[in-house]
């Protein structure tokens, strides 16, 4: 047929076999493939039955992601789809895998579904800014009924292939060879003279629920739960066609809403997003064929929040992990605070008591450095004070086995001078976990100036086996996330003292789509974090360069945040809700005051401007200085670490779409009245000067 699409005949079966790697993507190639497999197979007087399987590890993965923007080429998905569901020769697809997006569109196309046990089924699209735009909003609930297919699309949650078959999704599961299944289903196919099943001609799911309460209802936790995104609506838009309309006008329906997906600005971010977290995985002057060491066993120090938090981490992954404490006092709270934290894990009924045993039983604390000989990696988590991390890692250098990996979770001091205090500085990076760290994706890997090759290899791949997002960074002040976080933050405090309140300035960004406003962040991580960072700077940076003052009066006061019932909110004992700290108007007015600044009312605009354009000015530094290997890694950083909006692509690629000239003005504007924090990033100027984008100076374009 194709390259990437073969026909067999084997007796009065056709067998169709997809083979394009990495993830059997719905090319033009393979659209084009089964177009003629189907055709052949349909024409052949011989053939009585099909079986679509796919090589490699999965069933078709969804349309090629890297065709979206660009002109369409035929034949489409959906003309493909209609010849395979209007074949008149029954056909059966073999799933193994991930069968999602155009890939479900096309098994939800043959007659029959059968599934490897372990397979899972899904319409992704939503988190790419799209809707299944193949006919999987008008077939999925026809089959599986309403509400599983507004769940299943609205969130793009794959589901399992057990629970497919209860929603009649999936006809059967099955264990073994993808092929000999295909072929023996095809047969029983025959043999039994069970003839085409078209599911665009199924209604059963569509009858017997309430279907306008359901899609009401899903209205309802859309506006809550993902305000702000434009594809959401659309599929539920689509999925009401289904309920309402015959299968033609249905598929018409959702081909108008896939386009207006299409052409949103939210599928270009959240396609940026998806390449981006892959890319960040890959480092550019790695050589090929560093092989990363084995890890089997770890052993993280200190039991504080961070420190359980990484152990855990390991546990979820299955690594056996030693955790030390200097006491067992101190000990025996760090693995009560593990305890505690699956225990409500299991209250949730996220976890069985069962996991939890399993999993706390891969904890052994340990309270004598000599335990961690062993460790294949050790990562240190104690108080961040230069002195104490020498301490640690004399004493790690002196224990810990050759090859063994030294990992420091610093979020801040100098990963280089660490290194320095064992002999072997090759084998230290940095593992900068976001806290808590067994929930929090992202991983920042530091790479010191002497960390070998391998090390780094090693510890990218100690990111994915704890399931994390890897992103490597070089050693500078704060890495890449908290050094521009730091400018962020500042500047919603000068916000506040040009006459904003902390309620304006995070209602303004959880509007732009943060996750949470800065000022309720600070109040969850604690002040005197902030109050140390700044204490450092004032110390080292050029002492013209203004602080904020808030901040301060709050620590002075007391008001540390929500440890101490108030920062720049008040919380009442045991409810973490945001209330107005009556006693912050006054600090505000006196920092104002104190600074000769006429307090006034600030629009919204301008407050998020003042906030975002802080971190891309920053980051632009930072990518110059090399400290970041990509634009699209620091927005890797900010949409797993810092709550920044997966539907705006992350800071520097929203700064690309808001327009880099806009951007700099802005950037002028502000050094010009604020002073030299906003210093303009010279490859901010130099790009804007160019015409370019972050993203071209990416490619090299
Ligand atoms: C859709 O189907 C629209 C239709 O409804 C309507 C059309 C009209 N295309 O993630 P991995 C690449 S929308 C192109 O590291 P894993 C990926 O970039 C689509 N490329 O592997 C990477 O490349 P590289 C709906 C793709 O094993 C490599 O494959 N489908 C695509 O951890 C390996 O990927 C989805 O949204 C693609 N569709 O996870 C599914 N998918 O090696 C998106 C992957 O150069 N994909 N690549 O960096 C996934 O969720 C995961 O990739 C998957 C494998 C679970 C499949």
């Amino acid at each position: 047929m194709t390259d990437v699409v073969r026909l067999e005949v084997q007796g009065d079966i056709a067998l169709i076999t997809v083979n394009n790697p990495p993830v059997n993507a719905l090319g033009q190639a393979v659209r084009e493939g089964l177009l003629k497999a189907f055709q052949h197979a349909e024409a052949d007087q011989h053939v009585r039955a099909v079986a679509l399987v796919c090589e490699g590890n999965t069933f078709i993965a969804g349309a090629d992601i890297k065709e979206f923007g660009k002109p369409p080429q035929a034949p489409s998905l959906p003309e493909v789809i209609e010849v395979i569901e209007g074949c008149n020769k029954p056909s059966v697809a073999v799933i193994h895998g991930t069968a999602l997006g155009g890939g479900l569109e096309v098994a939800l196309g043959c007659h029959y579904r059968i599934a490897r046990k372990d397979a899972k089924v899904g319409l992704p699209e939503v988190k790419l800014g799209l809707l299944p735009g193949a006919g999987g909003t008008q077939r999925l609930p026809r089959l599986a009924g309403v509400e599983k297919a507004l769940d299943m699309i609205v969130s793009g949650t794959p589901i399992g292939a057990a629970e497919a078959v209860e929603h009649h999704i999936v006809d059967e599961l099955f264990e073994g060879d993808l092929r000999e299944a295909g072929l023996a289903y095809a047969r029983r196919l025959v043999d039994e003279g069970r003839g085409p099943r078209r599911t665009g001609e199924q209604t059963q799911g569509l009858e017997g629920a309430d279907n306008e309460a359901l899609i009401r209802a899903k209205h309802a936790e859309v506006a809550k739960r993902m305000a702000g995104l434009f594809s959401p609506l659309r599929c539920i838009a689509a999925v009401e066609a289904a309920t309402k309309l015959p299968l033609a006008e249905g598929l018409k329906r959702e081909r108008e809403l896939f386009a207006e997906c299409l052409n949103s600005p939210q599928r270009g971010a959240l396609v940026h997003s998806f390449f981006s977290e892959r890319q960040a995985g890959k480092i550019n002057d790695l050589p090929f064929d560093v092989k990363p060491r084995s890890i089997k066993t770890a052993a993280v120090i200190g039991g504080g929040t961070m420190g359980v938090g990484i152990a855990l981490s390991c546990a979820n992954a299955g690594v056996p992990v030693k955790l030390l404490e200097i006491n067992d006092e101190a000990l025996q709270r760090g693995l009560q605070r593990a305890r505690d934290t699956y225990a409500a894990s299991v209250k949730r009924g996220s976890l069985t008591e069962e996991a939890m045993e399993k999993r706390l039983a891969l904890v052994e604390g340990v309270t004598e450095y000599a335990a961690l000989a062993d460790a294949d990696v050790v990562v240190e988590a104690v108080f961040e004070e230069m002195t104490v991390k020498q301490q640690v890692f004399e004493q790690l250098d002196a224990v810990c086995k050759p090859g063994a990996i030294l990992a420091s979770n610093t979020s801040s001091l100098d990963l280089n001078a660490i290194a320095a205090f064992t002999k072997r500085p090759e084998d230290v990076v940095g593992l900068h976990f976001f806290s808590p760290a067994n929930v929090m994706r992202l991983l920042e890997v530091v790479r010191g100036e002497k960390t070998s090759n391998e090390v780094l290899a090693t510890a990218m791949a100690i990111g994915k086996q704890l399931k994390k997002v890897s992103v490597v960074v070089g050693v500078c002040d704060g890495f890449v996330g908290n050094r521009m976080v730091f400018q962020y933050g500042r500047e919603a405090e000068f916000l506040l003292e040009e006459g904003a309140t902390p309620q304006q300035v995070d209602a303004a960004l959880r509007n732009f789509g943060m996750a949470m406003g800065p000022f309720a962040m600070r109040d969850l991580s604690g002040l005197d974090i902030g109050q140390a960072i700044r204490k450092r700077q004032r110390a080292t940076l050029p002492a013209h360069l203004d602080f904020p003052t808030v901040s301060d009066k709050l620590c002075a006061a007391g008001m540390l945040g929500q440890k101490t019932g108030a920062g720049y909110y008040r919380y009442e004992a045991g409810n973490r809700t945001p209330q107005e700290n009556p006693e912050l108007a006054p600090m505000l007015e006196a920092a104002s005051r104190e600074k000769g600044i006429e307090r006034k009312a600030l629009d919204e605009q301008y407050i998020v401007e003042r906030c975002i354009f802080a971190l891309v000015n920053e980051g632009a530094k930072i990518l110059e200085e090399g400290i970041a290997q990509r634009s699209s890694d620091i927005d890797v950083i900010y949409l797993n670490g810092y709550g920044f909006p997966a539907f705006r692509g992350g800071p520097m690629f929203y700064a690309d779409s808001v327009g880099l000239d806009k951007v700099l003005a802005r950037v002028k504007e502000l050094h010009a009245r604020c002073g030299d924090w906003w210093k303009p990033a010279p490859l901010l100027e130099q790009l804007a000067a160019e015409g370019r984008t972050f993203t071209d100076w990416q490619s090299g374009q």
